[in-house]
């Protein structure tokens, strides 16, 4: 496949809802869509950064800039296939979102080029995947206990809360004793030091399904000291940007469970690589999510039918996120709470042209 040109979007879209966490509160996001076209066909990717430095050093700014003047040079008018791009852009270090951005663009104008769905030609092997959901902390536990009510009566198969100092033990305690048996889980997002592991150690009592990222994004060996310390799976995030991350990570035992997310990685090979190394170290898997649009939304899908995506993932229904979504159909959890794969060439969802044009705040052509 040739890439013959590029098209970089920022749009804005308000969420149904404020989402917070530890790091931040998110009202609106800024998205950058990414199109990719080769020989007339069109594909679809959203480089997943925030507006703030605050989850990862990317922002829009800085993957725009990275895309337009390093990434794209690197391979337009090349003769390469999907699974070749990441290899191909391995002389700038880091920038992972900006690379899975234009890379998972790429894979779905091949796949629309073969006429295939992109979940196939990933290798996936599951055509219903299991979800869960991601609850950002509310200003009361009541607020809380009656949203994971809505999401338990949607059929979502897993909770997980965000959590942060001084806000833990008094929404999980509250949340155990209303619903004792779900999957429940909690997602710090790097909130805690090493000088808490004998406050996480004591989470214990909650049964949790694991307990994501609660110390620092950089800061491998102190989560291997809590893993050691405490029973509950640790589950990493932020800590995991490569492949070589993974290994280390399992090698030293910092966690049992890894959270992959496309763009924290750079793209579907990336995710593929670990996916594997996963699968063949014995470590489950799930796929994260960072508020993305239906097209951000359409990739996750299609990498969570990896046979090693074996937990419920943080991909859920594009009406929890947004009035009307950029994606047609929008994304639908079924009463199980799983999602249905589509069989359709591509990502399965076409991108909504018209409302994307009226959203559209900036766009720059690439030839
Ligand atoms: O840590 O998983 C995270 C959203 C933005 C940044 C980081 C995270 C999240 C979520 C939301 O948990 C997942 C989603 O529903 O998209
Ligand atoms: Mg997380």
């Amino acid at each position: 496949m040739k890439l013959d040109q590029l098209t970089l979007r920022e749009i804005r879209l308000r969420l149904v809802k404020p989402f917070e966490t530890s790091f931040d509160r998110t009202e609106e996001r800024r998205i950058l869509l990414v199109e990719a076209h080769s020989s007339g066909i069109s594909g679809w990717a959203e480089a997943t950064v925030d507006a703030d430095p605050f989850y990862s050093y990317e922002t829009i700014e800085t993957a725009w800039h990275i895309i337009r003047h390093f990434l794209w040079p690197m391979v337009k008018g090349r003769e390469l296939a999907a699974a070749d791009i990441l290899d191909s852009l391995s002389r700038v270090r880091g920038h992972n979102m900006a690379k899975g951005g234009l890379e998972a663009a790429a894979w779905d104008a091949e796949a629309r080029q073969k006429d295939v769905p992109l979940w196939r030609h990933l290798g996936g092997t599951r055509q219903e995947i299991p979800c869960g959901v991601s609850i950002g902390i509310k200003p009361s536990t009541a607020e809380l206990i009656d949203t994971v009510s809505e999401e338990l009566r949607a059929g979502y198969q897993r909770i997980k809360v965000k959590i942060k100092r001084g806000h833990d033990v008094v929404p999980l305690a509250a949340l155990r004793e209303s619903f004792s048996r779900i999957r429940l889980m909690g997602d710090a997002n790097c909130d805690y030091g090493r000088e808490d592991i004998p406050h996480l150690k004591s989470f214990e009592r909650f049964f949790l399904m694991m307990l994501e990222q609660p110390l620092a994004y950089d800061d491998l060996y102190a989560h291997r000291e809590l893993q050691q310390a405490t029973s509950t799976p640790i589950c990493l995030d932020e800590c995991i940007h490569s492949l070589a991350h993974a290994r280390a990570a399992i090698e030293i035992g910092a966690c049992k469970i890894i959270n992959i997310k496309l763009g924290r990685v750079g793209g579907h090979t990336a995710a593929r690589r670990i996916h594997d190394l996963c699968r063949d170290r014995g470590i489950p898997v799930w796929c994260g999510g960072m508020l993305e649009s239906g097209i951000g939304r359409a990739h996750n899908i299609a990498m969570s039918t990896l046979e090693n995506f074996t937990l419920p993932g943080d991909v859920s229904a594009s009406k929890r996120y947004w009035h009307e979504d950029i994606i047609d159909p929008p994304v639908e959890v079924t009463p199980q709470g799983t999602i249905l794969v589509p069989d359709r060439p591509g990502s399965g969802y076409e991108p909504k042209l018209e409302m994307i044009e009226r959203l559209t705040v900036r766009r720059e052509v690439l030839r």
